[in-house]
């Protein structure tokens, strides 16, 4: 499913983040040493190779709500920039440290001139943030940042389960 925003496309998925061949970035839902890991960081480190574990090694460790740009690799894209998600029920403003992720994903593509992003639902597995709050904040920090955008051109949602998607999706739908 598409919607788009003043010229600015947003997709939701079923997939792999690591099977993005058309996304010029993908974002890694890191762990703090941006090493490799479970979930979205294990398909990420596992598709780039081991030079992302070196390349990253040199930013870490970072907080949450941080994020920072590497290379992608043997990914079929041209960066990853990982992105560390609060742990829900742990870390304090989990909802702000959430949308801090991809307000700075976002301008970290716009300072590299990219076009095309794809995310995961950041926090939404190991680091356990509710689907529905977290897609909520996801879509509406996109959709607030949209006008500022000038290079990024195509946001996707790469959810991993039909359950995930129709949430996104009844979520995508209702964004006015
Ligand atoms: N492609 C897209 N989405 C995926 C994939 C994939 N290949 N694999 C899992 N998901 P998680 P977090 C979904 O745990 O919650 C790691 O071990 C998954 O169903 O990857 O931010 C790191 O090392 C869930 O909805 O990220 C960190 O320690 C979402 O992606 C920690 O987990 C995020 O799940 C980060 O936890």
């Amino acid at each position: 499913m598409n919607k788009k925003i003043h010229q600015v496309v947003i997709e939701c998925i079923k997939g792999d983040i690591a099977e993005q061949k058309d996304m010029e970035a993908v974002v890694n839902a890191a762990n703090a040493e941006l090493q490799t890991g479970g979930g979205v960081a294990g398909a990420i480190h596992r598709g780039a190779g081991p030079k992302l574990e070196k390349e990253s090694r040199k930013f870490a460790p970072i907080a949450p709500g941080e994020a920072v740009i590497t290379g992608a690799f043997n990914l079929p894209n041209d960066f990853v920039i990982h992105c560390l998600g609060p742990v829900y029920g742990q870390d304090n403003l989990e909802d702000k440290l959430l949308r801090d992720c991809y307000k700075k994903a976002l301008q970290i593509a716009e300072e590299n001139n990219i076009r095309s992003i794809a995310f995961p639902a950041i926090s939404t597995g190991a680091f356990g943030y509710p689907i529905k709050e977290a897609t909520n904040i996801a879509l509406s920090t996109v959709k607030e940042l949209i006008p500022d955008l000038r290079n990024v051109k195509v946001i996707r949602f790469v959810l991993h389960s039909d359950k995930d998607l129709n949430i996104y999706q009844e979520a995508l739908n209702e964004l006015v």
